[in-house]
């Protein structure tokens, strides 16, 4: 069965630390205000989904992560892209399609690649990508290396056989994979129901020898804190660990689907709305006197200039040619 860990924040996170935390999350905030207006111009084609309400999953995860380690992601990946590092102006000109974008405009915003940060993908297809964590863990190992793999998804992927395979072969061959899910508490596309908790699956439905977290996805910091105890637990003894993260997305499923009124109420969101991950980090910064006004400001500022540079990369940079068609490797 798998054993389920008491949460616990982490402690003695530095001032430093946290402000990095913070500008993260607020890159990814106003990147993606940046993506959905110019999704909106019909700037951006295809699917788009948004993260926001989700920033401190991403940062807090990534932050305890090295940077030889391994994310891999579902298609609402444009924040745990930024938080691993991976430029703005790419990630945003992948969202145009354009050559200069991190897959060569070829991928769009459902698949954001990098393999210069470990950054893996960007799958479309729900729980698709969860044999593939199994396996970049099973290659870490194969290899005698020390890495660990951070595997991003949504709660209606434990509806998928591949959860299931994927949690049991890293079981079994214990490889260093961190199973984040990310319950926002609705599996959009197919059926509008909301999915059952994932440690309610991991206990009654399997059998995995693995640990387990159920972690408050809207404070960072306990993020962080359960991201470090799996880390340890990976790249100690290869342990692998599956996270449940209770977040909440503040807008629709994507870009075509409203935030409210159709499956949740405005009050609902309104209410989660109070909860915002970044508000509640820059107000125990401010608590504790090491963040004021004026320095959350200029943070900001900066971040919006950072997401406005990448939009205008994007929209001066050339769309792919056709000798791009059948190139499929990328320079590094
Ligand atoms: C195998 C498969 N079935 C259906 C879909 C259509 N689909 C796209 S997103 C989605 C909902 C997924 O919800 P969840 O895993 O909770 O992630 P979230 O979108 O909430 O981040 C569905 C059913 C798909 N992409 N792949």
């Amino acid at each position: 069965m798998a054993t389920t860990i008491p949460t616990a924040p982490a402690t003695d996170v530095s001032v430093e630390l946290r402000r990095a935390m913070l500008r993260q999350m607020l890159l990814i905030r106003r990147f993606e205000e940046k993506a959905a207006e110019a999704y909106a111009l019909g700037k951006i084609g295809g699917f788009c989904h948004l993260y926001i309400g989700q920033e401190a999953v991403a940062v807090g995860v990534s932050a305890a992560l090295r940077d030889d380690d391994y994310v891999i992601a579902s298609y609402r990946e444009h924040g745990q892209a930024l938080a691993r590092g991976v430029a703005a102006s790419a990630v945003m000109a992948e969202l145009f399609g354009k050559a200069t974008g991190c897959s060569g405009g070829k991928g769009g915003s459902m698949h954001i690649f990098d393999r210069s940060r470990g950054f893996m993908g960007g799958h479309g297809i729900v729980g698709g990508h969860l044999p593939l964590a199994a396996g970049i863990g099973f290659a870490i190992r194969y290899r005698g290396g020390d890495q660990v793999c951070a595997c991003f998804f949504g709660d209606a992927a434990v509806n998928i056989g591949a959860f299931h395979e994927a949690l049991n072969m890293s079981s079994v061959y214990r490889t260093p994979v961190i199973y984040v899910c990310e319950n926002n508490k609705y599996g959009m596309g197919t059926a509008f129901e909301r999915v059952a908790a994932v440690t309610d699956v991991a206990e009654h439905a399997c059998s995995y020898d693995m640990a387990a977290e159920m972690v408050n996805g809207m404070d960072v910091l306990e993020v962080y804190g359960a991201a470090q105890r799996a880390v340890a637990r990976a790249r100690r003894h290869g342990h692998p660990t599956l996270l449940e993260v209770r977040t909440y997305r503040f807008m629709g499923h994507s870009m075509s689907d409203p935030t409210h009124g159709v499956y949740r109420t405005k009050e609902e969101v309104e209410e989660e709305k109070r909860r915002d991950p970044i508000v509640r980090l820059a107000s125990q910064l401010q608590a504790e006197g090491a963040l004021d006004r004026a320095a959350y400001d200029t943070l900001d500022a900066e971040v919006l200039a950072e997401a406005e540079a990448a939009v205008h990369f994007a929209e001066e940079s050339p769309d792919p040619g056709p000798e791009q068609l059948a190139a499929h490797v990328l320079a590094e």
